[in-house]
């Protein structure tokens, strides 16, 4: 009772206070008390379920673009931070290995005092280790670096992002069955798929926080995210967090494999700098932020008070500021974080907006606890030149800030072009 009156009493004030920022807001229409919306009391509800599904109203997917190996989240039609498993993004070099656990083996080897190969069993039986953690392509957002085009959504250009919570054992409990040699400075890191995606990984952070993950959001990890065990990297590039991983090899210098030579090495053309190089090894995914209410083909109904939300999230700590400009980038003004704010994570945010109904450009920009600022994408290419990567004409580690134009009948594209 006394809880009930409490909960209904903050609401109260919750309303009264956003009706002082939105007196004529009204949502949802007066009535009647004896008007009952529609009565679907006469007919029984269907039994339970084996394993349930979103309501048939609600279908969003995973929209592969240009490839059958690449597909890609709604980001703009999620609620929190979690990414549904079959949402997740998929990216994979060479389709989707089915992998039968209880064959899985994963070896471990090289410049340690003992070798060893574990099973899933084995790897489940040491003490676990959960957290809540984003893995981000390093091509994400990389066309509309390149390329940006108008009519684009926050999914087709933004969409290799998803958050999960991960279970699995920490790397470092499996090093210290195996005794890695002083001098072990790079591990690396082989998958099983037709791939074989191979990344040397430096071992302070093999040993820092690196995971050996076999759940997500509460299940077996998903086939198509690395079942049965995936190497997850908090912070690091989508590409060095091994799907289906079958080997470790410790080593004292990086293996200089395809995947960080010929691929996923940023090129770098400074204009006032003559030569173009590569930058290799750019693990970390930079501080980045979206809005993706209202993004790219949404419509904004009517002029009046919405809540603009979106995400934003960092490679190297937790998000400590989201600042959202509604006048093209001349005002900024503090988003609300929405709890949980966790490091290396999607974070929610959002700001109330009253919308007069003439063509606008709103836009967020991320501040995380490093001190890092997302950049806009002029301020990206003053710094690095506009190159287009080995792959598809994108752009690595691309954190711009991201404008959406609001037209004056509500309609929503890319503020890029
Ligand atoms: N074995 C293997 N691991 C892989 C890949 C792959 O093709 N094979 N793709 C990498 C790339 S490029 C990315 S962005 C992430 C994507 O992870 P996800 O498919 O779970 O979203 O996995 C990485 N790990
Ligand atoms: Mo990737």
């Amino acid at each position: 009772m006394d809880s009930e009156r409490r909960r209904l009493f903050t609401r109260r004030e919750a309303l009264a206070g956003a009706a002082g920022v939105a007196a004529a807001a009204a949502l949802g229409k007066l009535v009647s008390a004896q008007q009952v919306p529609e009565d679907t009391t006469k007919v029984p509800g269907v039994p339970t379920s084996a394993y349930g599904w979103p309501s048939s109203f609600e279908r969003l997917a995973r929209a592969p673009v240009s490839t059958p190996f690449t597909s890609f989240t709604p980001l703009q039609h999620l609620n929190g931070i979690i990414t549904p498993s079959g949402l997740h993004f998929e990216r994979h070099h060479n389709g989707v290995p089915q992998v039968d656990p209880a064959r899985y083996k994963l070896l471990v080897h090289g410049m340690v005092a003992k070798p060893m190969v574990f099973t899933l069993g084995d790897l489940k039986r040491y003490p676990a280790f959960s957290r809540i953690q984003f893995v981000e392509c390093s091509g994400n957002s990389g066309s509309g670096l390149v390329n940006p085009v108008a009519t684009v959504t926050a999914q087709s250009v933004h969409g290799l992002t998803s958050t999960s919570e991960w279970v699995g054992v920490l790397v470092s409990t499996i090093l210290r069955e195996v005794k890695p040699d002083r001098n072990a400075s790079w591990a690396l890191c082989e998958s099983m798929d037709a791939a074989v995606m191979t990344r040397s990984i430096p071992m302070e952070k093999m040993w820092e926080d690196a995971m050996l993950a076999y759940g997500q959001n509460g299940e077996a990890v998903r086939p198509e995210q690395g079942y049965p065990a995936r190497l997850l990297l908090p912070g690091y590039e989508g590409n060095a967090n091994v799907k289906w991983v079958r080997r470790i090899k410790i080593g004292d210098k990086p293996f200089e494999t395809r995947e960080e030579t010929s691929k996923y090495s940023d090129p770098v053309c400074p204009p006032d700098e003559g030569e173009c190089y590569s930058r290799q090894f750019t693990f970390l995914m930079d501080c980045k932020s979206l809005i993706t209410w209202p993004s790219g083909g949404q419509t904004v109904p009517s002029a009046g008070i919405w809540e603009i939300h979106g995400l934003a999230w960092s490679g190297r700590g937790h998000i400590q500021l989201v600042e959202v400009s509604v006048d093209g980038g001349n005002n900024w003004h503090p988003a609300k974080l929405e709890q949980p704010v966790l490091p290396l994570c999607h974070t929610r945010f959002r700001y109330l907006w009253k919308w007069d109904g003439r063509e606008a450009l709103i836009m967020s920009r991320a501040t995380d606890s490093s001190g890092a600022v997302q950049p806009t994408r002029q301020q990206l290419i003053d710094l690095r030149g506009l190159v287009r990567g080995p792959d598809l004409g994108f752009a690595y580690h691309a954190n711009y800030i991201q404008p959406w134009r609001v037209a004056a009948d509500g309609k929503v594209t890319n503020g890029l072009v």
